[in-house]
């Protein structure tokens, strides 16, 4: 990576001065991270929310996409309107934007910015395009969960329980219970520091992983039913129709996370889960193991995310998506 990319995508320290000047400047700020909320875009939302409310901010969340149902015991998670339901507010001066490789991922929310609105962009993904006043960016950290502890650590903000079951979620969530290698000494350093607030780790596990609903373990056999494999069983795919939503009586947040399972399978480099949308639209879950980089297979397709773990949308019906991706996979790993 080009030095100057080295120092703008692996800040570690975050840049205070920058960040708390604006803040300090701002009178109604946004806090939005990116659409279909996860553990990490969710948990740091409600954080900074907090965060500015106890500098005396007025800040105004709002959301794009439901929030599923297992990070409902967050505090605030039930109290982020979306574009629709938000009331009008203050104008907007300040905008703080998590988890967002660019501005179109806040999604609807994003009809709250205008040109002259002061944007800091806070996030880890390798794609993002610098859009903000202050861009603090770390493709090294495993979370903007990590990386906001090291800026309330920084200003000396006293992490209450509620800040650190958010952080906690984000950190666990994106690091898949700490198995990713973006786990460092540092972020079980983090973990181990928010554990020790007191807040029950077992709980948020429990309540993340271990709470499914009837009908979303009828859907995990649907799903895992119809595992398919190719190459040699280097490429594992699994496929969700909207027929499997339909017998299993399932919301499509339920099918957070399958595509996990295809990892599981010894042998497998390439994960893929395919989602049927409608009729020709279908959504794309990439995983992947050694060097195989997903996010630009993703970014073929307008989307993106991290080198082993990314997402896309294709304008094709399911058959023809699956097609479609698995030609460029086989390319890929025949290269
Ligand atoms: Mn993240």
């Amino acid at each position: 990576m080009k030095t100057t990319n080295k120092i703008l995508f692996e800040q570690h320290q975050p840049p205070v001065k920058e960040i708390s000047d604006i803040i300090e400047r701002a009178a109604v700020i946004l806090v939005v991270s990116h659409l279909e909320p996860d553990g990490d875009a969710l948990g740091t939302q409600l954080a900074v929310g907090t965060y500015l409310e106890s500098l005396g901010k007025r800040v105004v969340r709002v959301r794009d996409g439901v929030i599923p149902e297992k990070y409902s015991f967050l505090k605030g998670a039930d109290n982020i309107p979306t574009f629709e339901e938000l009331k009008p507010s203050d104008k907007i001066d300040t905008a703080i934007i998590l988890e967002c490789p660019n501005v179109n991922r806040v999604g609807s929310g994003k009809q709250l910015l205008t040109e002259d609105t002061i944007i800091i962009n806070i996030d880890h993904h390798r794609d993002n395009d610098v859009y903000g006043a202050v861009n603090w960016i770390n493709t090294g950290a495993s979370s903007v969960g990590e990386m906001l502890f090291e800026y309330f650590e920084a200003v000396d903000y006293k992490i209450d329980f509620d800040t650190a079951e958010q952080l906690y979620t984000a950190i666990l969530t994106d690091t898949g219970r700490f198995r990713y290698k973006s786990t460092t000494q540092r972020t079980l350093e983090i973990a181990g520091k928010l554990v020790g607030t007191g807040i029950d780790s077992q709980m948020i596990c429990d309540t993340v992983y271990y709470n499914l609903r009837p009908s979303s373990m009828i859907l995990t056999g649907k799903v895992l039913n119809g595992i398919e494999f190719y190459e040699n069983n280097q490429i594992c795919a699994l496929t969700l129709t909207n027929k499997m939503l339909e017998e299993a009586k399932a919301e499509r947040s339920e099918s957070d996370g399958f595509v996990d399972f295809t990892l599981f399978n010894r042998g497998v480099t390439v994960g893929l889960f395919f989602k049927e949308v409608d009729e020709s639209t279908t959504k794309v879950s990439l995983r992947s193991k050694n060097g195989i980089n997903v996010s630009a297979i993703a970014s073929q397709f307008g989307g993106g995310g991290h080198f082993n773990a990314a997402g896309c949308q294709l304008d094709l019906p399911l058959e023809k998506a699956r097609e479609k991706m698995l030609q460029i996979v086989k390319e890929v790993l025949n290269g």
